[in-house]
């Protein structure tokens, strides 16, 4: 199986790749923030859930952007304005080959992950959502895929369903055939969870929901800068994402969705940018991508994710993948042997992350704790608070990775909380 498909699929063979030629000590130093210092130890960033760090790349793209191309975009006529024009559609380029689309016009700038989603919830719930329908999440879901058809629902009295998840962190898929029924109008789901790490196989997940009329929609905010992704592949409606999450700035995302699906929705925002024209009573709208983007975007965080993009593409995804993979495997392994300590989530195959818990200490005190050390992680309900309660905790500990983290990092991971089960017994 070709690693694109695998990457899309439920089997997720780890690829022999040759990771050892690629040289992570120096791509390490393509990150200035990894050498600061908190509170006098080195940093060790185990935070890259939350958000990724950005590599010098990114920040350069930025600052030339400001200094030579600064001005707004599809208005002015001067220089400066097709610079920046320009720029920000090569921008959607890159991003539509780099997941895939058919098209860049498949392709809208968000703000994030939560805007994307909110901006299908508001636009096309609107028009296609009746009562009696179904939205179908899972109980895995971050609270962006869950409060925006949560409101959805009371606006229009669809009713919500939900997959739940096994022990093991896995979805329950043999309960597909019960819950994906007709009423079903979308099927909206995450790639990897950012509490447990789970892989979900979506080509299989769009498959099934496609077999029954439903659209689908992939939130790929912990997957599209980690691994392979094509669109056309996994069989998505709508897929979203952050750019923030894959090495890109803070309030840059994407929506993807496919032409026939975008042209069929209506506008959610209004204003500048998304019209061909305006009277007092009326007005009328460009096409899909321009129709979702009203008002001055943000043409610099644009062009940083691509910048964003070519960097990660130097280095390889498959590669990613696998060099995450053995972090969050020799993680997991570990803390599975710290006495008092329960750790969640799948055992084979997992993504850059691992959520624990530590009899000896409240995840926000140990969190806290390991600040003292310099170590950077999560600790509270991550935006899962109904996948807490199905695990039967408030909260857990997480450590997630990305390429420029160790396995020396992990060692000292495991040092710091040894210590803090001395301290906190
Ligand atoms: N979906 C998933 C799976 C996420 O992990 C997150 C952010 C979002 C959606 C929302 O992304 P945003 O960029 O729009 O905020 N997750 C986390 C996290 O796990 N810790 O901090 C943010």
């Amino acid at each position: 199986m070709n690693w694109r498909v695998a990457a899309c699929r439920a089997d997720y063979r780890v690829h022999k790749i040759a990771t050892s030629t690629l040289d992570w000590k120096t791509t390490r130093e393509d990150f200035p923030i990894l050498r600061e210092k908190a509170h006098g130890h080195p940093l060790i960033y185990f935070d890259s859930a939350a958000t990724s760090q950005k590599p010098r790349a990114v920040i350069e793209a930025l600052r030339n952007f400001y200094e030579h191309e600064n001005a707004n975009v599809h208005r002015g006529l001067h220089t400066l304005s097709s610079r920046a024009t320009e720029a920000y559609e090569n921008a959607r380029h890159r991003v539509a080959e780099y997941i895939g689309a058919a098209s860049p016009n498949e392709i809208i700038f968000t703000r994030g992950t939560t805007e994307s989603i909110n901006l299908v919830a508001e636009a096309w719930g609107r028009k296609f959502i009746r009562e009696g329908d179904v939205i179908l999440l899972t109980v895995m879901e971050h609270h962006s895929n869950l409060v925006p058809w949560q409101l959805l629902a009371e606006r229009t009295g669809a009713r919500l369903r939900f997959v739940p998840v096994r022990d093991d962190g896995t979805l329950e898929l043999e309960q597909l055939s019960s819950l994906l029924t007709p009423e079903v109008k979308l099927f909206a789901f995450t790639h990897i969870s950012n509490s447990l790490g789970t892989i979900n196989p979506v080509a299989d997940l769009c498959e099934k929901a496609r077999a029954v009329g439903a659209l689908t929609l992939v939130d790929a905010a912990q997957s599209v800068g980690h691994l392979p992704i094509d669109v056309r592949e996994l069989g998505c409606d709508f897929l979203a994402f952050s750019g923030h999450k894959m090495c890109g700035p803070t309030g840059i995302g994407v929506l993807f969705g496919r032409a026939k699906v975008l042209d069929s929705m209506p506008p959610w925002q209004g204003g500048g940018e998304m019209i061909v024209s305006v009277a007092l009573e009326k007005s009328a709208f460009k096409k899909a991508p321009h129709l979702f983007e009203a008002g001055t975007p943000n043409i610099a965080g644009a062009i940083g994710l691509a910048a964003a993009i070519d960097y990660i593409e130097s280095i390889g995804r498959p590669a990613i993948f696998e060099h995450d993979s053995q972090l969050s495997r020799y993680a997991a392994e570990r803390l599975k042997k710290l006495p008092g300590t329960r750790i969640f989530g799948p055992n084979k195959e997992r993504g850059a992350l691992v959520g624990f818990v530590m009899d000896a200490a409240h995840p926000h005190d140990l969190t806290t704790f390991a600040d003292q050390y310099g170590l950077a992680m999560r600790g509270g309900h991550h935006c899962n608070q109904p996948l807490m309660r199905r695990f039967g905790v408030s909260g857990t500990t997480r450590a997630s990775f990305y390429f420029y983290n160790t396995i020396e990092e992990i060692d000292r991971m495991i040092e710091i909380l040894h210590a803090a089960a001395r301290f906190f017994s």
